[in-house]
């Protein structure tokens, strides 16, 4: 069974990760880890944190010339910036009252970070709640994607919309696959047009967020369940997708849009095909019908939040005197959407890696490989 915890602190000495249950012989592509985690690192808009850091992954266990062993792997991506924070961060000892932040920023998880866990420094909080620990989710979630692409299943994902300026059109999975640009639309003129608007929102010392599409290709179908509420895949992809910083929305297929329609102009009629299987026309689905994967490429799609963390401030209040204030301003990016698709690829990368063990097992790659080729 996998399983993957990640751990760390934004300041701290590092971000680790532990994945169990990945099964003994893949043939891990560290250079391609490091590639996510750089382009994790990227996007227009991006905070002055990405100068300090070069993020690279560091395997400590579960790994042996490059091969799995089916063993716990353990995952290290060691933070630079902590020679600069260790006087306030060291676990064995170091200033709690330098860097403190009582003015809570809306939108973070200050406040009620503090009031949960008994805090009077939102620093014990934002620390952890802190978008840097997607790093190692990204790690961890290039070994997912290894995995699940020696099965044949690819992701992809590409930047929908930026603020107000969005991309209608629709677009082939090769087309998503081979994008590369500075913010991670498809389209040049919007994207110009996108990273005008950043930089629109970085004079006003706000922020943007936007909407990501993402798919799965070469999923077989079957996966999931329609038994029990917790085995539905979309019900759990879009867990996955929820649990990204700043993701407030999530939608599979058409989504909302599908509300506003009749069943007849929803649901993919389904015909028989020359090979004697079944094929659609259409897939507004979005590869799922009754919580299990039908075969078609999986499309989703969230909505970023603009991130909290304004140069402007907002009215707040100093937990420390219970007075009106402005929320502090941490660094921060202007626009971290280029990153956060980059991350929901891993989170669903996770989710998919589970979903296939569960239901092949497999505790080595010979077998797991065997056991999905010979569905059909
Ligand atoms: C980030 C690291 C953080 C932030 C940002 C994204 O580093 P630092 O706090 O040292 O600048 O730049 O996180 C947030 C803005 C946030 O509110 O979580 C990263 O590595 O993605």
């Amino acid at each position: 069974m996998i399983h993957l915890t990640t751990a760390g602190e934004s300041h701290g000495k590092g971000l680790f990760a532990i994945l169990e249950g990945i099964p003994a012989g893949l043939e891990i592509d560290l250079e391609k880890i490091d590639e996510a985690l750089a382009l994790r690192q990227g996007g227009y808009g991006r905070g002055t944190r990405q100068r300090i850091e070069k993020d690279r992954v560091e395997i400590l266990s579960g790994v042996r010339n490059r091969v799995t062993l089916a063993s716990p792997i353990t995952l290290a991506v060691w933070n630079r910036d902590y020679e600069n924070w260790k006087a306030y961060m060291a676990p064995e000892g170091c200033d709690t009252d330098a860097r403190r932040l009582t003015t809570v920023r809306p939108g973070h998880a200050d406040l009620t970070g503090v009031m949960k866990f008994g805090q009077d420094n939102a620093r014990n909080v934002l620390e952890r709640a802190s978008a840097r620990e997607t790093a190692v989710r990204v790690a961890a979630g290039e070994i997912f994607r290894q995995l699940l692409a020696a099965l044949g299943i690819e992701i992809a994902g590409y930047v929908k919309s930026v603020g107000s300026v969005s991309d209608e059109k629709e677009y082939s999975f090769e087309e998503i696959q081979h994008r590369s640009s500075l913010l991670g639309m498809l389209d040049s003129v919007l994207e110009e047009k996108a990273c005008r608007a950043v930089d629109e929102a970085k004079v006003d010392k706000d922020t943007l967020g936007g909407t990501i599409e993402l798919r799965v290709k070469g999923l077989k179908a079957g996966f999931g369940s329609c038994m029990t509420y917790a085995e539905k895949l979309d019900a759990r992809l879009a867990a996955a997708l929820m649990s990204v910083q700043a993701v407030k929305g999530v939608e599979v297929g058409l989504g909302f849009a599908a509300a506003s329609l009749r069943g007849s102009e929803v649901h993919d009629s389904i015909y028989p095909s020359a090979q004697g299987g079944v094929f659609r026309k259409t897939n507004r689905a979005g590869g799922i019908e009754g919580g299990m994967s039908n075969g078609e490429e999986i499309v989703l799609r969230a909505a970023m939040k603009p991130i909290p963390t304004l140069m402007r401030g907002l009215d707040t209040v100093d937990i420390a005197t219970g007075n009106p204030a402005r929320a502090a301003t941490e660094r921060s990016d202007i626009c971290a959407i280029f990153a956060c698709e980059r991350v929901l690829e891993s989170a669903l990368a996770a989710v998919l890696a589970e979903v296939v063990t569960e239901r092949l097992g497999g505790d080595n790659m010979a077998e797991l490989i065997s056991r999905y080729g010979a569905l059909s």
